[in-house]
């Protein structure tokens, strides 16, 4: 089995962890974590800080996944493993449905009972939560996070790094802009302002910024 490393030790590396365990195809050699997290999550060992990550290349890990919700930390923490040399792994879990005709970029989670429907594209470092649902010609950048129970309707547009939270619903066509957020049970009918954060049904914009 190859063997890869999990970035991240909280909340969102145990779903990643489960998983990849769930799938059976990778052994896992341990986690990364920051702040001295649990010594270990799912029988996976904690194995220090990012610094291991140059010795792992050395002892035949070959792939990584960014296990951090964060999506400015998963980016951050994703061009660095790149750059070690290792390849990013998708953690899908075996009751997420993925048509055939969609296409899954590297470094993807998608959780528990999600679904991803024809023609959809979902680009690295993304994470697709538990059972949500990603329609037809949907197309999701790098780095974002789409929630538990997010609803996406056919060709929506989620671009880089933006956060759509849990149950939130986008009608058809609109594009959320670059690390927008959407308020947990928003119903997005417009076009998202990249940076911008919207609420509420139907969604109203509550705070814009000029960068992440
Ligand atoms: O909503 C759901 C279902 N899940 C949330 C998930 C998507 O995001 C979850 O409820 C949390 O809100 C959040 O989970 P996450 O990212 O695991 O957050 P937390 O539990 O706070 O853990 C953050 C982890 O990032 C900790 O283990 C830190 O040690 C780790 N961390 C922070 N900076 C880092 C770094 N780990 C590494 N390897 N390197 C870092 O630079």
């Amino acid at each position: 089995m190859q063997k890869v490393v999990v970035i991240g030790g909280g909340g969102h590396a145990k779903v990643v962890i489960d998983s990849l365990q769930n799938m059976n195809v990778y052994e896992i050699v341990g986690f990364t974590s920051a702040f001295g997290d649990q010594e270990s999550l799912c029988g996976v060992k904690n194995i220090g800080d990012d610094t291991v990550i140059q010795t792992l290349v050395g002892q035949e890990v070959t792939g990584f996944i960014i296990a951090i919700g964060s999506n400015e930390l998963r980016k951050k923490l994703f061009n660095k493993c790149l750059s070690s040399g290792l390849h990013p792994i998708n953690a899908i879990h075996p009751t997420a449905t993925i048509s055939p005709y969609a296409s899954i970029g590297k470094g993807v989670m998608v959780a528990a009972s999600a679904v991803i429907n024809p023609y959809a594209i979902i680009s690295d470092n993304a994470i697709i939560n538990t059972n949500a649902s990603v329609d037809h010609d949907c197309i999701i950048d790098s780095h974002v996070h789409i929630a538990p129970g997010v609803t996406l309707t056919g060709s929506v547009r989620v671009k880089e790094g933006a956060f759509l939270g849990a149950k939130c619903t986008v009608v058809p066509q609109k594009s959320i802009g670059e690390w927008a957020k959407v308020g947990a049970g928003a119903t997005v009918l417009q076009d998202v302002a990249p940076y911008s954060t919207v609420v509420g049904t139907p969604a109203k914009i509550i705070k814009q910024k000029d960068d992440i």
